[in-house]
């Protein structure tokens, strides 16, 4: 490792071991990286010389819009305060709580900047999550938007390690003393491999794990998919609705558009009617948001409000966090003419790494590796099973699993591989077609079924808004597949849809596949990223 500019060695003493990390590949020409980094040099101050300072760089939901170079004063400004005012030593953690908004890109650049951690935290979490993360990350700093003060000072302790903070937006402080201090600020000579980023996972179970990621990490994200796949313009406008706390928001809402001085809309509502329209009103070019926004959106979705005429512009649309099913993906094409961009990230990777961009997109496959990345699908011991069989999902490249202080990094990491849980196909043409979470693939009567294909098949039918299937016990089978539909308007439940449903399902996949159970419900229950929570419906079904 090099030399460390983190007077607080928190983060490198709670690294997993060198044996417990994978192993990282540095294989394209752009992914060379020398001892120091800091990852705001490249993204924001470089933005300057290169011509980009005077381009809009993010813009809000209530009609801020900032520069590069104004961006950059508002992180400088606000970095003063962390060092000056607030006491931060380099390598100390800031939690930053916000919906996305300009004040949330200031704050994390702010973070970068000063040689801090940044530990963005979701929105909808409550007190005593927060409480959890602050503990486990020994936070002791914060950036906050005073919208969501309540939870974050109910989660705040006599003994808590956090004992400054300091908010923005209204009643908060933090604007007058950004005021006193310089627009320009020396940004600290961090290393390349010193941690700027913990991410948490959005934790489908169990304790919070939290995910290292190093300032070289998040310059080698910008590197590989977009650089690759997504290839957006200077021109570009971003639009989307992950939260900045989830790496997927990072990365595609922020980080990838700033590499290339695009632009980027940060929204601090954005739901599929919110984001619809705010598409419209900025001219957005590029769509990053979930499957399910995508469905939820494709009824109002036309190609003269959004691709062409009336001012539309979009022309690229990304999705994950989720399998995207081919019925979402031909209605959104159907609507707008435009070919979704579907991969596969995760919160230890940092970002995508297999996809296919609208050209060489397949439905019912995520695509192949990306440039940058290797991956196989593995058998139980590990090995590298031929195309055609389902295994599971192993990779590598320039960045990959740490956990901080936890045992599970030996779950997640195996012989150099990172195994992402999910059960995936490789077929004969190098696409990968994802099966499962393994957690969620069902064995009925000996056969293997995945979730998603069922839930897939169902979405094709008209009758159906959203859907999730999961495994349910049964004496005669050991598990039967059972489905939990959510109806669209004007559908009534009863046992005549759930045989039409049933029948539809045997004629679009393998008959055995089709749900012996279908209940009618008028939500899902998901995840504060949006997943589906299969084990949820599990749980409930073995308590009924
Ligand atoms: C699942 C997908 C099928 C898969 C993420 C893009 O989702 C992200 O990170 P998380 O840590 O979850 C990771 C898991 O989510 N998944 C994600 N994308 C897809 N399954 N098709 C997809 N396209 O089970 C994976 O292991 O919350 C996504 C970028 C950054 C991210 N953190």
């Amino acid at each position: 490792m090099h030399p460390s500019a983190h007077a607080d060695s928190f983060c490198r003493d709670k690294l997993p071991p060198p044996e417990a990390q994978p192993e990282f590949l540095f294989e394209l020409p752009a992914l060379q990286f020398g001892p120091q980094l800091n990852c705001a040099v490249p993204l924001l101050v470089d933005a300057g010389p290169q011509g980009r300072g005077a381009r809009r760089c993010v813009l809000g939901s209530d009609g801020t819009a900032w520069t590069y170079a104004e961006l950059l004063a508002q992180a400088s400004r606000m970095a003063h305060v962390l060092v000056q005012d607030m006491g931060l030593q380099p390598g100390n953690r800031v939690l930053l709580r916000a919906p996305n908004g300009p004040w949330m890109a200031a704050a994390f650049f702010a973070v970068m900047l000063a040689g801090g951690v940044a530990v963005p935290t979701m929105p909808l979490l409550r007190a005593r999550e927060l409480a959890v993360i602050i503990d486990k990350a020994r936070v002791s700093h914060a950036l906050i938007d005073m919208a969501l003060v309540d939870d974050f000072e109910a989660a705040l302790s006599p003994s808590s390690t956090l004992t400054q903070w300091r908010a923005w937006g209204s009643g908060g402080t933090l604007a007058l003393a950004m005021a006193s201090h310089a627009s320009a600020f020396e940004p600290v000579a961090t290393a390349s491999d010193d941690v700027c980023l913990l991410a948490f996972t959005s934790g489908t179970t169990g304790v919070p794990k939290a995910t290292m990621h190093y300032h070289r990490d998040l310059i080698a994200a910008c590197h590989c998919w977009p650089a690759h796949v997504l290839r957006p313009q200077a021109d570009d406008v971003f639009i989307g609705s992950p939260p900045l706390a989830f790496t997927f928001g990072l990365g595609g809402l922020l980080l990838f558009p700033m590499s290339v001085g695009a632009a980027c809309v940060l929204l601090d509502k954005a739901g599929p009617q919110q984001l619809l329209e705010a598409m419209a009103r900025f001219g957005a070019t590029v769509c990053v948001t979930a499957p399910t926004s995508y469905r939820a959106m494709a009824p109002g979705a036309t190609r003269a409000r959004l691709s062409t005429g009336q001012g539309g512009r979009l022309r690229l649309c990304v999705s994950a966090g989720e399998a995207l099913p081919s019925a979402t993906r031909a209605l959104w094409r159907e609507a707008t003419g435009i070919e979704i961009v579907d991969g596969i990230g995760a919160t230890e990777m940092l970002h995508i790494f297999i996809s296919a961009d609208a050209a060489h997109a397949r439905p019912g496959a995520t695509g192949t590796v990306v440039p940058g990345y290797r991956a196989c699908v593995m058998d139980e011991q590990g090995r590298p099973l031929p195309p055609g069989s389902v295994g599971r999902l192993a990779v590598k490249g320039p960045t990959g699993c740490r956990y901080l202080d936890d045992p599970r990094q030996a779950s997640y990491v195996q012989g150099g591989w990172n195994y992402t849980g999910d059960a995936y196909l490789l077929d004969a043409d190098g696409y990968f077609h994802h099966q499962a979470r393994t957690d969620d693939m069902i064995v009925s009567a000996g056969y293997n079924i995945g979730a998603p294909e069922v839930e897939a098949a169902l979405m094709a039918h008209p009758a159906v808004a959203e859907c999730a299937v999961a495994g349910v016990p049964d004496d005669e089978r050991g598990q039967i597949v059972k489905a939990w539909v959510v109806l669209q308007p004007g559908h009534e439940a009863g046992e005549a849809l759930a045989r039409a449903l049933q029948d539809h399902v045997k004629q679009q996949i393998a008959p055995y596949k089709y749900p012996r159970a279908v209940e009618f419900r008028g939500a899902l229950p998901r995840t504060n990223t949006g997943k589906l929570q299969r084990f949820v419906l599990r749980d409930e079904e073995k308590q009924a």
